[in-house]
């Protein structure tokens, strides 16, 4: 029998797609895009597309794995759940539940994936963590800017004259963008993208300029000072900015030819971006998320912000400063207190030396949702070496990844085509709902069934009881209900979230203590300068064949980095090189790209640690000015011959 049925892609991806998956005799055999939805189109990605060999690769846990002497062995899932409720008992009973760390990270953006946060607040409540090495930076920036954090709607592009992506590959990181980017240039919009990196959406933009990495900053006053100077600044600006005296302060304390330089861009280049800002204006700047993963990330971002205030692009159609779309907003997770409630918070970029070095009482037990720190997370062999060197490790995933092989207990749990959950999108402001296309193979749980059995182990059964059903009803309930909305709406395909309106800040209110934009008065300090010995910068991106670290394809051989032949002389193209940086070094190929910068060093995000191919081997783990994100893209390195 032949039926195809829908959910929702709970990839941390912006984009949120509406999946149409066919099912044959009870077994997936094609996925494709919803053409309905909005946003998705008809389309998937690269990695979603071919995710069938994923879901039924031979290399998918289907039994709980238990540690035995020193190897992991397939046990029961009776017999995993009694060992870990037993251990987390005893942990608990002798140092209190702060020696317990709960960390989840986003292999699955399901609402529902709250629930193992829920549950380990009331066993404990447990260490939690702190920070995002995601977007911690740019979210900081914003909520000190505006008081809230969202987004224009993506279809308001189409009332821009001007776009600007400021450090976005969206052919990449959020391919559903692309076509209305293409909509909006065909109504007439001109695209320009800001990057340090030549990657694909150049080819898709009007106009593309390369900066120095981390120069943004400085751009971004060169723009200021020319808005000021030319008068093409919102003249009732003063109304709703604080501090505009002291911004334009700021931008003019270096001559337009010194800021240029610090960005290593022409001094037109300001005036261009400060006239697409101003007079051809309106315009959006639509803020990548990579922006802030940087020592100065949210100083950086703050000055995007302050560019779209003082020009005037803020609550008007087609304009806005657009970072991150609000995609848990409709959904009433209140009960859960996060943070707030947690006894202490280990910051997640520094998530190795916090675990080595806490007291009083030790990390003694750590469970991992949808995570993949060694991997993912700055310092990978720290981070491993913080928990090989734990009492208990548990690890809930599909994979026997980097961080599964370090476990004590490893659970074996459900995929995007098998999960039950609700989910918004980062990148749009449509709310969709995951419904199992086929169920698990025996064997398989969810995290919330996981969750649930532990818990009637453990106490707390009854807060946790429900089906997901029952959960993504009783979550979606209070917000959208009022609004005539209901789970069964969502489950239909798609829904735009009712309560972001099209056009954000339209009446220029702020939730600031003074309800006006906060504009930022100082520059950070001047940027560390290269080591002699590391002139490069290693930027780890985002690419098409891999969700951070789960890739479309496994990945054999060695990891290629990818330079300017003049990034590192005598390096030839194919050449095998070891790439060193303050704290590790990694063998890589080389691959020569004439279209990119002399001082940058390509390596895809997301290779594994264990095949020494993590880019993370080499990053060291520092956070970010604020907001606790991670300043993955300032690491410095050389190219040598192996
Ligand atoms: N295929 C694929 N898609 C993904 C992911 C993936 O792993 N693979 N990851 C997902 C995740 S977790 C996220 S958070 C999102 C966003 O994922 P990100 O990887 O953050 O994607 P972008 O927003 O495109 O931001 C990266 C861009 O910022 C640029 N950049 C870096 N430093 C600077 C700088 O100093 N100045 C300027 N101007 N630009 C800079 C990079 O060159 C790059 O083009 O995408 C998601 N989408
Ligand atoms: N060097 C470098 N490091 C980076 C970045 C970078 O650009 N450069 N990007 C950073 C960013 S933006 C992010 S968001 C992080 C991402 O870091 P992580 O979120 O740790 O990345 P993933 O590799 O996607 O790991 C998620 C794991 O969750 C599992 N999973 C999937 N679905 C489920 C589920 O339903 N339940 C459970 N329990 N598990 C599930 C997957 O199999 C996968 O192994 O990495 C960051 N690290
Ligand atoms: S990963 Fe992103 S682009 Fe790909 S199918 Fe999922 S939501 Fe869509
Ligand atoms: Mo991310």
């Amino acid at each position: 029998m032949l039926e195809v049925r829908r959910t929702t892609c709970n990839r941390d991806c912006p984009d949120a797609c509406s999946i149409l998956a066919t099912v044959e005799d009870g077994r997936v055999t094609r996925l494709g895009g919803d053409p309905q939805h909005p946003v998705t189109q008809g389309s998937l990605c690269y990695r979603t597309s071919r995710f069938l060999e994923t879901q039924y690769s031979p290399e998918r846990l289907t039994q709980p794995l238990l540690r035995r002497h020193g190897v992991l062995v397939p046990v029961s899932f009776e017999e995993a759940i009694d060992f870990v409720a037993k251990e987390l008992l005893r942990i608990r009973q002798e140092s209190g539940p702060a020696a317990i760390f709960h960390y989840r990270s986003g292999g699955s953006l399901g609402v529902l994936k709250m629930l193992s946060d829920y549950y380990f607040e009331l066993f404990g409540p447990v260490t939690s963590k702190r920070g995002d090495i995601c977007s911690g930076a740019g979210d900081a920036a914003q909520l000190l800017d505006f008081g809230e954090e969202d987004s224009h709607d993506l279809f308001d592009l189409l009332n821009a004259k001007q776009i600007i992506l400021w450090g976005k590959n969206v052919v990449v990181s959020s391919p559903h963008t692309l076509p209305v980017l293409k909509q909006a240039q065909q109504k007439g919009a001109e695209v320009t993208l800001l990057d340090p990196v030549h990657h694909k959406t150049a080819h898709h933009v009007d106009h593309f300029h390369t900066l120095r990495p981390g120069g943004d900053f400085a751009l971004a006053m060169a723009v200021a000072q020319v808005l000021f100077e030319r008068g093409w600044t919102d003249p009732r600006a003063f109304e709703y900015c604080d501090h505009l005296d002291e911004f334009r302060a700021l931008s003019a304390s270096r001559p337009l030819s010194s800021w240029c330089a610090e960005a290593d861009v022409e001094e037109g280049l300001a005036i261009d971006l400060a006239e697409r800002l101003g007079p051809k204006g309106p315009c959006a700047i639509l803020v990548g998320w990579g922006m802030g993963r940087r020592i100065f990330g949210a100083a950086t971002v703050r000055a995007l912000d302050a560019l779209a205030a003082i020009s005037g692009n803020l609550g008007v159609p087609g304009g806005g400063v657009s970072f991150y779309y609000k995609r848990r907003g409709a959904y009433d997770t209140r009960f859960i207190k996060g943070e707030a409630a947690a006894p202490r918070t280990v910051c997640e970029p520094l998530f190795g030396e916090e675990l080595l070095t806490m007291k009083d009482p030790e990390i003694r037990a750590v469970w991992i949702t949808a995570g993949n720190p060694v991997a993912m997370l700055p310092d990978s062999a720290n981070v491993a070496a913080a928990l090989a060197s734990r009492e208990l490790v548990v690890v809930v995933d599909s994979f026997l990844t980097d961080t599964a092989a370090l476990a004590t207990v490893v659970f074996p749990t459900t995929t995007l085509l098998e999960a039950d959950d609700l989910l918004g999108a980062y990148g749009h402001h449509y709310l969709g709902a995951a419904t199992p296309v086929v169920p698990p193979p025996a064997g398989v749980r969810s995290d919330l069934e996981i969750i649930q059995a532990l818990a009637a182990r453990t106490g707390h059964a009854q807060a946790l009881a429900g089906s997901a059903r029952e959960w993504k009803e009783r979550i979606v309930a209070p917000r959208l209900g009022p609004l005539g909305l209901d789970l069964a709406a969502l489950e239909g395909g798609y829904v735009r979230n009712p309560l972001p309106a099209q056009v954000l800040f339209a009446d220029r209110k702020f939730k600031t203590p003074t309800g006006k934009v906060n504009l930022l008065t100082q520059a950070p300090e001047a940027p560390p300068m290269a080591p002699p010995d590391r002139p490069l910068f290693l930027m780890s991106l985002s690419t098409e064949k891999s969700q951070s670290a789960q890739w479309a394809k496994p990945q054999t051989g060695l990891s290629v980095a990818t330079i300017h032949p003049e990034a590192a002389p005598g390096l030839g193209d194919g050449s095998v090189a070891r790439l060193v940086s303050s704290i590790g070094a990694l063998q890589v190929q080389i691959r020569h790209d004439l279209r990119q910068r002399k001082d940058v060093v390509l390596l895809p995000k997301g290779g594994h640690f264990r095949a020494g191919r993590a880019a993370n081997a080499l990053i060291q783990a520092r956070t970010t000015d604020l907001g606790e994100g991670g300043a993955l893209y300032d690491e410095r390195v050389r190219l040598e011959p192996w």
